[in-house]
């Protein structure tokens, strides 16, 4: 029998001893490996933590211990761990296990993330609820050095440091953000990490540990003291202890026998403990050991060639790919052109930009409010910025927006990435808010493509514009909108896509097929809706608005997708309210609620997104009365 097979919880991690725990890590890897191959998910950083949640659910006390993941990417091991093993074939999967923690899975699973740095400040909360109850247990916090870089991490370890809690963070050390990892603290733990004094003295410590294995606790009390008293010379992590905490480490991360007896150690501490654990993203599989950046999130792919599976790919450029490529080209005509990213260069598609313009590539770290300010120094000093963000992390940097660049006016351009739904990342990774949290913000010109021709014509503008632009584009390109030509920015003008009568759908970026899809299907009805590209979400296209209200347009449907509340569709009712009455307005986006994870399709459906659904809620607002498009979805 396998002794995966027999762990149903961490209690019975607890029965095994550390070689068989050992024996364990590779049926675990290979678990994960076969699994993720088949799902897709983030692979390389949880094949770079087995070693290290084995020991963690082996020495502490789950879930009377409570243990935060920041991101939260890395918790398969800890999933596997905790009860969801047989539940693998359903990762990531619409109505399956979350590819993030998740309170409503598993009690294990103290504190949801998903949004990186975010441990720390979490960890230290709990702490001191439990100080004050008065209550005993641990607290642990496992973050990575690239979460490390995010400015609520330093902001929570400033905190902590002062507090004296008990709380233990675990610094997974393993040098890569989704890319390597960058910055003034990667390069002082890669200092720590090759200090020839920390290597002489771990090979010592460790050859006595494993020499002498009873006196493996009091040894390491023995070198805590020692360092305490001598740090300076031991040098490891003075930055730390300096900022109050006890350091220990760095410890090589897939060495069980000494993790399980350094996490034992750092129980007997009192105050705030870092523990310094050095692993090597994508270990156990050559593909991701060899290239960390291409899996630290993968597509199914075949297990054997390391190739993937691309389901998601349609053959087309990606918005993200046409970002990278074409600032290149404007690059070379405007010279005071940068580009910045926060640790996602790869997935922005800046890494063209980066290869062509090294200089003026800044990739500042998980720190999306601190690229935005950064941003508006550059502005402000003459240069013209693009700052290339996923919309969810965008969320971090509302105020920078608002009161750093859009009061001064600052000419910085926000590229949008992942806007609207995401699909399998889910709740924590959806981008559908930033209309609403951008749309009421003075100077702020926001656009939204319907194909890629159309985002390199909005950057076209926006490098000449005088103020901010927000251009927002999602994920996937769709095949049907690809070809549609798409002409030059003028005026902030609306295209009309089709010509009708009484009824127009106005949409925006991805929803523009929707629009087209349904449009077609409602001539069957003997509806002929005008379809629109709202290609400008702010300021609206009044002129056209205005004529559709002359030429007698009786229904204006709204399609975008981000929550109705605040969006595109509020904009337009807020515009026709009072001053064009005989129009009704409805409006279609996103529900008010946090969306789970699943294809972008399955989530349509599930929303009601679908070309059936939406054309049958646009029949029951015609004056033809109610009609039914389906009556047997109706039924069910
Ligand atoms: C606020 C925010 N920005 C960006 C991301 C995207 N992201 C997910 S994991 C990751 C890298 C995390 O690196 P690290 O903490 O070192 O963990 P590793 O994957 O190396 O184990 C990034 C940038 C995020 N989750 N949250």
């Amino acid at each position: 029998m396998k002794l995966l097979e027999k762990i149903k919880d961490p209690h019975d991690l607890k029965k095994l001893s550390i070689k068989e725990m050992e024996f364990l890590a590779q049926e675990i890897r290979q678990f994960i490996l076969e699994n993720v191959a088949e799902t897709g998910g983030h692979l390389a950083s949880n094949l770079g933590v087995v070693e290290l949640t084995l020991a963690i659910h082996y020495v502490f006390d789950s879930p009377i211990d409570k243990i935060i993941w920041d991101v939260g990417h890395q918790s398969y091991v800890h999933k596997i761990l905790t009860s969801r093993k047989e539940l693998f074939s359903t990762l990531r999967r619409f109505g399956g296990l979350s590819g993030f923690p998740k309170r409503s899975e598993s009690i294990h699973d103290v504190f949801e993330t998903g949004h990186s740095s975010t441990s720390l400040s979490a960890a230290l909360g709990m702490a001191k609820a439990r100080d004050l109850k008065k209550e005993k247990y641990n607290v642990i916090a496992v973050i990575g050095d690239g979460a490390l870089t995010g400015g609520m991490a330093l902001e929570a370890l400033n905190d902590a440091g002062r507090l004296e809690s008990n709380l233990i963070i675990i610094l997974n050390d393993n040098e890569m953000s989704i890319a390597p990892n960058v910055g003034a603290m990667s390069s002082y733990l890669s200092k720590i990490r090759s200090n020839p004094r920390y290597k002489k003295v771990k090979k010592i410590v460790s050859k006595l540990l494993h020499s002498f294995p009873w006196c493996g606790n009091w040894l390491a009390e023995k070198i805590e003291k020692l360092k305490n008293s001598f740090k300076y010379l031991f040098v490891s992590g003075v930055l730390f202890e300096e900022l109050g905490y006890t350091y220990m480490g760095p410890v090589d991360g897939h060495d069980l026998p000494m993790l399980v007896r350094y996490l034992n150690q750092v129980k007997q501490i009192q105050g705030p403990t870092l523990i310094h654990v050095v692993t090597q993203k994508g270990k156990g599989y050559y593909y991701s050991e060899t290239n960390p950046v291409q899996y630290h999130g993968v597509s199914p792919f075949d297990l054997k060639k390391g190739k993937r599976k691309d389901l998601h790919s349609n053959g087309l450029i990606t918005f993200s790919d046409t970002l990278g490529l074409y600032l290149v080209h404007l690059a070379r005509q405007f010279p005071e052109l940068t580009a910045i990213t926060a640790a996602m260069p790869q997935g922005t598609g800046l890494v063209h930009f980066q290869k062509a313009y090294p200089h003026r590539f800044f990739d500042v770290g998980i720190a999306e409010q601190h690229a935005v300010t950064f941003a508006a120094g550059m502005a402000a000093n003459g240069l013209k910025p693009v700052v290339a963000v996923y919309s969810t992390f965008l969320q971090r940097a509302y105020d920078q927006i608002l009161h750093d660049v859009c009061r001064q006016n600052l000419p910085i351009i926000f590229a949008i990435d992942r806007a609207g739904l995401v699909g399998e990342d889910g709740d924590t990774h959806h981008g559908v808010f930033d209309i609403s949290f951008l749309r009421h913000i003075p100077n702020l010109i926001i656009m939204t493509p319907k194909n890629t021709e159309e985002l390199k014509n909005m950057l076209d503008f926006a490098l000449k514009a005088n103020c901010p632009v927000a251009i927002r584009y999602p994920k996937e390109t769709s095949k049907k909108l690809a070809d549609l030509p798409s002409g030059p920015i003028h005026n902030f003008d609306w295209e009309v896509l089709q010509d009708g009568r009484e009824v127009a759908i106005l949409a925006t970026g991805s929803m523009v097929e929707n629009a087209l899809d349904t449009a077609n299907f409602l001539n069957n009805y003997g509806i002929y809706p005008t379809v629109v590209n709202a290609r400008i979400i702010k300021p609206l296209d009044r002129i056209l608005l205005d004529n559709l209200a002359y030429n007698n347009f009786s229904l204006l449907v709204t399609m975008e997708d981000n929550v109705i509340q605040g969006g595109f569709g509020s904009a337009v009712n807020e515009y026709i309210i009072g001053l064009h009455e005989s129009i009704k307005v409805i409006n279609i986006g996103i529900s008010d609620k946090f969306i789970e994870h699943g294809t972008i399709q399955e989530l349509k459906a599930s929303l009601n997104l679908d070309t059936v659904s939406l054309a049958e809620k646009i029949l029951n607002h015609t004056d033809k009365g109610v009609l039914y498009a389906t009556p047997e979805k109706r039924k069910s």
